[in-house]
């Protein structure tokens, strides 16, 4: 790291009050941090590059700043910090980062030395930070910004330019372990997870119903230029058709996020029956798996099924190998009741519920030895514990055992490697199914098989204030406004197996319902009661809605 030198108060006062005054009032660090329209974010870009600065200093590593608005249309843009675990910015830390940009500017000098006298922060301590943006048109400025902060702190910068936000979190967590998570550069990355998909693949590159070729929907995002980069690594084991890869607009009617709510294929993908396809989203951390039948029906296989079906394989490694890690599975109120059934009565490993939003799922999959953690949107990861990791290894090198106890360990030191631990991952995760379609031989009818999906809708609410709503219990209860979650529960009463949450979104200004219940026709229906007792009490109209019954 370079040498200290001491934060030029000066310039960034002079900076705030010019070049990055504040532009709108009460922006907030939301789901995936600030996101919100482009014009509105130069001053947050600014306060952010500031506040990883502070952030490095006292956690004495490098932070990561993402600019990206993932799967929000091209319009919008946004900011998150990455802290040097690769994980996203500490809760507490999310209610600075708000405070600080919502200063007003002739107070924001003195914010910020509050933060570093609360903090305890050594102001001569030396800071790194690792900047990354997407493809969109105003990441550049955004980058332009935040680095002027970066620079009025005198920090050391590694920016990296044009990468997606799995990537930015990997080079966190590479240039701070020294390389020892893998080279700090891109080329390590694509390096990393190729080598291990094609130790695991070997020779044989197809198997059973499973062909190595698919289709890929790039949601015209940053992802695009990565599977692009990837195809060299991989060539001859596994081809990837790419569309919208950047040509069109950025999410219209494409991506994992489109794909999963809207329950269609993207535009663009064109293929035969039966053929797998995937969309990733705009930033790339986010994937889901799709086809469409002889019969033009369409089949989505999301982060639900991407999660059962991995920790399906590792138990199987693991009784293979005789080792006795446990593995545990993380999911959110969005999880299918049908998943959440089958990996309770089948696959029998312990499930747990938190909010939206990875960091929670995180820091839950962090208490088991083998974590998986999966959003239903697709977001999602697997953690190993340092001391499984050394299990495993040491297993795979252990001539007391057996053979195939060996060969099961060494393989899933190879899955270890194909998957990017630091956070959701679309094309770490792609391989990573990849890899067991492969081993099972599986196409993706194959797969869906192994559960039925409860029929599922969701809902975007355009209220006054979104804020309006709060919930507890993991989102699954609505506790504001009075009143509606008795409606709620009353609705979803008339149905088969009904389930119904609302929760405000954290990426948009809209209110988010969910519905599922036994019967298709029932749960758009469902769906939308829900969605009409939210904007009428979320917008004070009430006191009782009227609220159609059921046919
Ligand atoms: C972000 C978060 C995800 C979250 C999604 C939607 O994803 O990283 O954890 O599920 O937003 O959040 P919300 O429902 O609060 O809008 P991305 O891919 O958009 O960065």
């Amino acid at each position: 790291m370079q040498d200290f030198k001491n934060i030029n108060y000066e310039i960034i006062e002079n900076l705030r009050t010019t070049d990055f005054k504040k532009r709108v009032e009460g922006i907030q660090y939301g789901t995936a941090g600030f996101r919100t329209k482009a014009e509105d974010l130069v001053h947050v870009a600014f306060a952010m590059g500031i506040l990883s600065v502070l952030r490095s200093k006292l956690k004495k590593a490098a932070v990561g700043i993402m600019i990206t608005a993932s799967h929000n249309p091209e319009c919008d843009n946004g900011l998150k910090l990455v802290d040097p675990s690769g994980e996203m910015l500490e809760t507490a830390w999310e209610k600075i980062a708000t405070d600080l940009v919502n200063a007003d500017d002739n107070n924001f000098v003195p914010t910020l030395r509050k933060v570093i006298k609360d903090q305890g922060i050594n102001e001569a301590a030396p800071a790194t930070i690792i900047l990354g943006r997407d493809t969109r048109k105003s990441s550049p400025k955004l980058a332009e910004a935040a680095i002027k902060g970066i620079d009025a702190c005198h920090a050391t910068l590694k920016d990296f330019g044009i990468v997606n936000t799995p990537q930015l979190h990997y080079l966190v967590v590479a240039v701070n372990t020294n390389g020892e998570y893998g080279d700090s550069s891109l080329s390590g990355y694509y390096q990393k997870l190729s080598t291990a998909f094609k130790n695991i693949r070997g020779t044989r590159i197809n198997n059973g119903q499973y062909s190595a070729e698919l289709q890929l929907d790039a949601a015209n995002g940053v992802g695009a230029l990565a599977v692009k980069a990837f195809q060299e690594y991989l060539k001859g084991f596994l081809t990837v058709n790419v569309c919208n890869d950047g040509s069109g607009e950025l999410n219209y009617m494409c991506g994992a996020d489109y794909v999963k709510i809207q329950q269609v294929p993207p535009l663009n993908v064109v293929s035969k029956p039966n053929v797998r396809c995937v969309s990733i989203d705009g930033d790339a951390d986010r994937i889901v798996y799709f086809y469409t039948d002889e019969n033009n029906k369409f089949h989505l296989l999301d982060g639900d099924r991407i999660a059962t079906l991995v920790a399906e394989y590792l138990k199987g490694l693991l009784q293979e190998s005789q080792l006795s890690l446990n593995i545990g599975l993380v999911q959110t109120a969005y999880a299918n009741g049908g998943s959440t059934d089958y990996i309770k009565n089948n696959l029998k490993v312990p499930v747990a519920c938190v909010s939206t939003g990875v960091k929670h799922l995180h820091h839950k999959a962090l208490e088991f030895d083998i974590g998986i953690y999966f959003e239903a949107n697709g977001h999602g990861t697997i953690i190993f514990k340092d001391s499984a990791m050394k299990v495993i290894r040491d297993a795979a090198k252990d001539k007391n055992t057996t053979e195939s106890q060996r060969k099961a360990a060494a393989k899933m030191t190879d899955v270890i490697d194909v998957i990017n631990q630091t956070v959701g991952d679309a094309l770490s995760d792609m391989l990573l199914v990849e890899t067991i379609l492969h081993a099972k031989g599986w196409n993706l009818s194959d797969w869906e098989e192994s559960y039925n999906d409860l029929p599922n809708r969701q809902l975007k609410v355009k209220v006054q204030d979104r804020n309006a709503i709060e919930t507890a219990d993991a989102e699954r209860l609505c506790v504001k406004p009075k009143g509606l979650q008795e409606q709620i529960d009353d609705l979803v009463k008339q149905y088969s197996r009904g389930r119904s949450f609302v929760r405000p979104s954290g990426t948009e200004d809209i209110v988010r319902v969910y519905a599922e219940c036994e019967n298709a026709a029932d749960v758009e229906k469902l769906a939308a009661e829900v969605a009409v007792a939210v904007y009428n009490l979320a917008n004070g109209i009430g006191p009782k809605p009227v609220v159609p019954s059921k046919m």
